[in-house]
């Protein structure tokens, strides 16, 4: 028999519920890999960064963190943020700086109705709900430019500038990554989001970019909608998407939007591509560390197991991922689910109804 092939992988479950939900996507894709008859394997290492390793040590992050995570196959975050720390340190300090120094500038977050989870749009039978959102996720309004303290006037007159970012090569790559993920999708079409009505100079540069990158895919339909107008789409024309692409604070915002409208942001699942292979991508649910219910069993482990689909579809193994989406299907489907999508079960519950269900 051949060697297995063996994934190595970054486990960093941060904080919150990202413990619970990374413990449980780890324990369902040790279960695929045992049912693999050898075929594969994962190589798991653990790091404990984070919050409560800010309170050790008043970093998010081991100074060499970065080094290390170059030697992985891929990492598998959890969620970071806690009320100990200001977000904007926690999320700067690791998600964020890991995202941008390993230039995962894709990120990938799909929109689904899964069968047995109500959402607000099932209000027809044949209303039907199959998004991408597709964030930029290496500039825009997260470039981390700006400052403080401007005026020098100090408390009471202070002045805060936040710039965004906007380069043609950072639109042109993530409008030319939606356009070929249109391409592999039963309905081809890109809806490119900005506000640049308003913000004229770097969502004018997205939309002209869009509008000459466009011309290159006469087979993909296309619109450029205004983000407010996209917000009452999402809600009230669903079946008219597909691939939805935007700046980083805008897909942000919609993804969430869109994930609460298939039922529960729980549900979400994302990838942040490092499209090249340089350096390592991260997979990871979309939601946050929800300290208000972290610790008591009760986070929905689906946005991270799909995450972990997503990333045995990274390391191209498409059939072990579409098993995991089938065991997610099933175990939805079958009644099994955590109380945001109205259920009782607890995390446990439903991580041993996913492996139950990978045998069917
Ligand atoms: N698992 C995703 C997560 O931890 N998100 C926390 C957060 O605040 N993210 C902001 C962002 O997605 O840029």
């Amino acid at each position: 028999m051949s060697e297995p092939r063996t994934f190595r992988i970054a486990a960093i479950p941060a904080d919150g519920v990202g413990t619970e939900v990374v413990a449980a996507g780890r324990a369902v894709l040790d279960a695929l890999a045992a049912g693999s008859d050898g075929s594969f394997a994962f190589d798991w290492q653990e790091f404990d960064w984070g919050c409560a390793y800010y309170a050790r040590t008043g970093k998010m992050m081991a100074d060499d963190g970065l080094e290390q995570l170059k030697e992985f196959d891929a990492i598998y975050f959890g969620a970071v943020g806690w009320p100990t720390v200001p977000d904007d340190v926690s999320l700067w300090g690791l998600r964020l700086k890991i995202c941008q120094n390993f230039d995962q500038w894709a990120n990938v977050r799909p929109v689904h109705f899964l069968p047995g989870v109500l959402s607000p749009l099932r209000k027809a039978d044949d209303t039907e709900l199959d998004w991408v959102v597709v964030r930029e996720n290496s500039e825009g309004e997260y470039a981390g430019l700006g400052g403080r303290n401007l005026s020098g006037r100090g408390p009471g007159g202070e002045v805060a500038v936040q710039s965004s970012l906007f380069t043609e090569v950072g639109c042109e790559r993530i409008i030319r990554f939606a356009f070929d993920l249109a391409r592999t999708r039963t309905r081809r079409k890109v809806s490119s989001v900005t506000k640049s009505n308003a913000q004229q100079y770097g969502m004018v540069l997205w939309d002209d970019v869009f509008k000459r990158v466009a011309a290159e895919y006469p087979d993909v339909e296309t619109e450029s909608v205004l983000v407010d107008a996209m917000s009452a789409k999402f809600v009230l024309k669903p079946e008219d998407l597909s691939v939805v692409v935007a700046s980083n604070l805008n897909a942000d915002i919609l993804s969430d939007l869109g994930s609460a409208l298939a039922g529960s942001l729980g549900l979400a699942a994302s990838a942040n591509l490092n499209p090249e292979r340089r350096f390592p991508s991260m997979f990871e649910p979309v939601h946050g560390s929800a300290p208000d219910i972290a610790g008591q069993g009760l986070a929905n482990p689906i946005g991270a197991v799909g995450s972990a689909a997503l990333m045995l579809e990274h390391f191209g193994l498409p059939d072990q991922a579409a098993r995991l989406n089938k065991a997610i299907e099933t175990v939805t489907g079958a009644g099994t689910l955590t109380r945001d999508v109205g259920g009782t079960a607890t995390t446990d519950d439903v991580t041993k109804a996913l492996i139950d269900a990978l045998g069917d």
